[in-house]
């Protein structure tokens, strides 16, 4: 079994219930339905986590090192492009980690064209919306296994 932690960082909650025009109509709870749906009957389980709050996804993280996690996906927001406690987060704990984002944040505004995990993580899927969620499953699960 592949374990894999997917973490959504601050707002994220708000997806499909505000803005619509930029971030669509899916909410947060649809794409983990997507999720658990894509990877029900596989040799992948996964585990979501949502928090608006940089230390508690820190925390959570730091307990997926002691947990079984095999890998991390995470979708931090806007900490993505400020947060260096977040990236050595990643770093410390040393499980390959996909940086993952709905819209195409390099062909936004600049200060979105910067990224902190990009240097920590295997790689980033962004730009394809609720699918990048399941492209990031099936690239994660593939670099765990091989298969
Ligand atoms: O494209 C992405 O997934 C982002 O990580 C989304 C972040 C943004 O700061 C990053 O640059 C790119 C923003 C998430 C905000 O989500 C909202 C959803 C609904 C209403 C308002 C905000």
């Amino acid at each position: 079994m592949t374990r894999i932690l997917i973490i959504n960082g601050p707002n994220l909650n708000l997806l499909g219930k505000r803005q619509p025009e930029v971030y669509g109509h899916t909410t947060l709870s649809d794409i983990e339905t997507m999720c658990q749906e894509k990877v029900a009957n596989s040799d992948v389980s996964l585990t979501f986590f949502q928090s608006n709050h940089e230390g508690a996804i820190i925390d959570t993280i730091h307990a997926a090192m002691e947990n079984g996690t095999d890998g991390i996906i995470i979708n931090a927001g806007a900490y993505t492009h400020t947060s260096v406690a977040i990236m050595d987060a990643v770093a410390s704990v040393s499980l390959p980690t996909i940086e993952l984002h709905l819209s195409n944040i390099h062909a936004r505004e600049e200060f979105r064209h910067t990224s902190y995990l990009a240097r920590v993580a295997v790689g980033q899927i962004c730009g394809f919306g609720a699918y990048g969620y399941i492209c990031a499953i099936d690239a994660l699960r593939h670099h765990v296994t091989k298969t």
